[in-house]
């Protein structure tokens, strides 16, 4: 049956401000269906009839008079029960109609605080925060009265305890909320946009996993690094074919002497190298943010992919080391940390970063910086790739670089100036294998 508006004495053409219900609701005789305003008040018109919405007939900013139809309902009597305790205020519940709607660019958060303005995007597009706030008091329990009272100091109804009949919001509550909100303020707002949350399980099965106690620590550090430090990354390519037909020399030495050598052990002795002439890069910004604290030591922390996620052990004055001894620190500490066995003083300390995908594959990456450090190299895998030396095209093991760094301290010059280096420290086969203790 249509539910229509009922009398409206001598007004006509009323707008409606809100639509409380939609398809597939259920609802009870009087439950609150629209909500429409004169110059003079706001009136809800009440359901005639219990039971489920089967359509929804006007829209928000349409105006109706007196004996429109504007709902049609499937009556149902047994809905009564469920529509009476579903018009008690609940938790603004996951609203699947929100997630799928276009997300605005900026939607700043605003969940946690109740006293909101409403802001629009800088092209008027409502932020979809400020959607959630509009669904959240459309399903509160509440007189038009209150719905205005709330409009008014910007409160969400959704998230007032109505302490009238059945939960019904009164105009003490929402005072009662503000007062309670401004004397409490609450420290998680946060200014960043949010991201919109959705009911996966809509679109097909869903299961959850929960992340490792090491990936919601490094997750928060990374995190933190991401949203605090203006990276850029600089890329570049060093000629390792020296370097790696040097590594295959040294193998059996190496292995004599207990040790697996890797690119990386001859990538840190290079890093050791330029990071002396260039220590900037060795260095974090002071709590003021004014001053750039120097380290004179060399602890390089390297990232560790292990079953609980990622890891950063640190090869402490990695400058008094020889090729392998650092090649021996690397395993040992990687190994450490795939069996869960680092101890906190292993991770501490770090001055500088790499992080080797080379084992794994791919070309290149934007390593987020192990703030707070200022750097972080990044190194993919090696490929022999056609390469002019000296006129001629031959073959040549390249190695991609990609370092990230912390624009308030690096200059793109000097990172230029810090990878250009790196390329010719990796290429210096004669230093890199110089110290073999
Ligand atoms: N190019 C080509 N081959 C490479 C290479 C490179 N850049 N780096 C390593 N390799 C080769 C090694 O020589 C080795 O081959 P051989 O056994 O034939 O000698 C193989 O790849 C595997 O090396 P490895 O990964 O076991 O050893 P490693 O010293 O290179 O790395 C470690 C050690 C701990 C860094 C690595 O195991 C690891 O965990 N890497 C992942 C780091 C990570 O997750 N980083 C991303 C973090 S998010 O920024």
């Amino acid at each position: 049956m249509r539910v229509l508006v009922p009398d409206l004495g001598d007004f006509n053409d009323v707008e409606v401000i809100e639509v409380l219900v939609q398809p597939g609701d259920t609802v009870a005789l009087d439950t609150p269906l629209l909500t429409l305003e004169t110059e003079k008040a706001t009136m809800d018109v009440p359901s005639t009839v219990a039971g489920r919405v089967t359509a929804v007939l006007v829209k928000k900013g349409d105006h109706v008079s007196s004996g429109t139809a504007v709902i049609e309902i499937d009556a149902d009597p047994s809905a009564l029960q469920n529509a009476t305790a579903k018009a008690a205020p609940q938790p603004l519940p996951a609203t699947p109609a929100l997630s799928a709607a276009p997300m605005p660019l900026v939607a700043p958060v605003v969940q946690a605080e109740p006293v909101v303005a409403r802001p629009t995007t800088h092209d008027g597009v409502l932020p979809l925060a400020t959607l959630a706030f509009d669904v959240g008091n459309s399903r509160a329990h509440a007189s038009p009265s209150v719905r205005l009272l709330a409009r008014e100091l910007g409160v969400d109804l959704s998230r007032v305890v109505g302490t009238g009949l059945k939960g019904r919001v009164l105009h003490t509550d929402v005072k009662a909320w503000v007062k309670q909100a401004l004397m409490h303020p609450t420290p998680t707002a946060s200014p960043l946009p949010s991201v919109p949350l959705v009911d996966f399980s809509k679109f097909g099965s869903v299961s959850a996993v929960p992340l490792s106690r090491v990936q919601k620590i490094s997750g928060a550090r990374l995190h933190a690094s991401w949203v605090n430090v203006p990276h850029v990354t600089q890329f570049d390519e060093a000629d390792i074919t020296a370097m790696d037909a040097a590594r295959q020399a040294l193998k059996e030495q190496a292995a004599a002497a207990g040790v697996k050598l890797t690119p990386l052990a001859f990538i840190l002795r290079a890093c050791v190298q330029v990071l002396a002439q260039y220590p900037r890069f060795n260095a974090s910004l002071d709590a003021s943010g004014e001053n750039l604290v120097l380290k004179n030591y060399l602890h390089l922390g390297f990232a560790a992919d292990t079953p609980n996620g990622l890891m950063v052990p640190v090869v402490r004055d990695a400058n008094s080391k020889g090729l392998f001894s650092l090649a021996r620190d690397l395993a040992a500490l990687a190994l450490k940390a795939r069996d869960g066995k680092l101890s906190a003083a292993e991770m501490q300390g770090g001055s500088f970063t790499v992080s080797s995908l080379g084992g794994i594959g791919g070309t290149a990456f934007t390593p987020i910086i192990n703030a707070p450090e200022v750097a972080i190299l990044g190194v993919s895998r090696a490929s022999l790739k056609p390469t002019y030396v000296e006129g001629k095209l031959v073959p040549r093991l390249l190695l991609p670089l990609s370092l990230s760094y912390d624009h308030r301290v690096i200059d793109g010059a000097q990172a230029a100036r810090f990878t250009t280096a790196l390329v010719a420290a990796l290429g210096n086969v004669e230093s890199l294998t110089g110290d073999l203790s």
